[in-house]
């Protein structure tokens, strides 16, 4: 049952576009969601799903957003949503209940925090490894990735992390707009302040870069 009920999820994550299908054991980090106490306890997994960017989209970040990548960044985040719903309408038509996350909403503003973190439940779900840029880094694609995910209590198999880092990678460093990302750790607040003046860019105003999404690739380009 548990691997039939993967098996049958992965192959509609992958038909929906989704380029990672992965299960995590939340167990652990279930504290941390911001979510309702009797909704947390209800869940035991966490299905993690992996989008692809477009290569050629993002070849148009030279060294800030621009409109063709925020309507593709948009765009994701819808198709994210809309398959994070038909995972939902699957595992409830099988009887058991689904908790979809949306891939960009932020519930706590002051402090910037969606009700789960994807990165992590993508981690634990074996995509991948936090980078230097503080991205989840996809040994196949990088960071040209974006994340939803599902919680739910349907039986299921579990992936595990996958042990891995950037090595000698220094692609996103010294690219950065905003000198956020160095050897000694990631400076949110200089990333933070980066977007705030990327929003006045004319009719993007939502808070995106692309820039260390862009230099992360992966190995994908040779397979
Ligand atoms: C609010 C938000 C922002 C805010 C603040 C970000 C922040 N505080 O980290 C702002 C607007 C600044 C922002 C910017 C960006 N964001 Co944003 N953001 C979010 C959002 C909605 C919530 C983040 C959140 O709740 N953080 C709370 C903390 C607890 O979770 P976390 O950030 O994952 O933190 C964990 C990591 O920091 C981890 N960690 C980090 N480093 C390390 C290192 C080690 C060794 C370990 C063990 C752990 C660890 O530990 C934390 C606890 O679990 C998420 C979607 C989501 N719900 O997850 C997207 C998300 C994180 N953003 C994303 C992206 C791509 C971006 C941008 C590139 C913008 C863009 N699209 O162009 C920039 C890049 C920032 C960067 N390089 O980090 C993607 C990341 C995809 C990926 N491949 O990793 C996400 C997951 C959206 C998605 N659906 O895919 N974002």
């Amino acid at each position: 049952m548990h691997q039939k009920n993967y098996t049958a999820l992965k192959d509609l994550a992958h038909r929906e576009g989704m380029a990672l299908f992965g299960v995590a054991d939340i167990l652990p980090i279930r504290d941390s969601f911001l979510l309702p106490e009797n909704t947390i306890k209800k869940f035991p997994f966490g299905i993690s799903l992996g989008f692809r960017l477009s290569r050629s989209v993002l070849d148009t970040v030279v060294d800030m957003p621009n409109q063709i990548y925020y309507f593709h960044y948009q765009r994701t985040n819808i198709l994210l949503d809309q398959t994070a719903l038909k995972i939902t309408a699957w595992i409830q038509n099988q009887g058991f209940d689904a908790f979809p996350i949306p891939a960009s909403q932020v519930m706590d503003w002051e402090k910037q925090l969606g009700s789960v973190s994807h990165r992590e439940i993508a981690r634990l779900a074996g995509h991948g490894w936090y980078g230097r840029n503080n991205l989840m880094v996809s040994p196949r694609y990088g960071s040209h990735v974006r994340y939803v995910s599902i919680l739910t209590d349907a039986p299921l198999t579990t992936d595990s992390a996958i042990p891995g880092n950037c090595g000698t990678c220094r692609q996103c460093v010294e690219i950065c707009p905003a000198s956020a990302i160095a050897d000694t750790g990631f400076d949110r607040e200089a990333c933070h302040v980066q977007l705030k003046e990327f929003t006045k860019i004319q009719r993007i105003g939502q808070m995106i870069c692309g820039v260390c999404v862009k230099a992360c690739t992966g190995t994908a380009k040779e397979v």
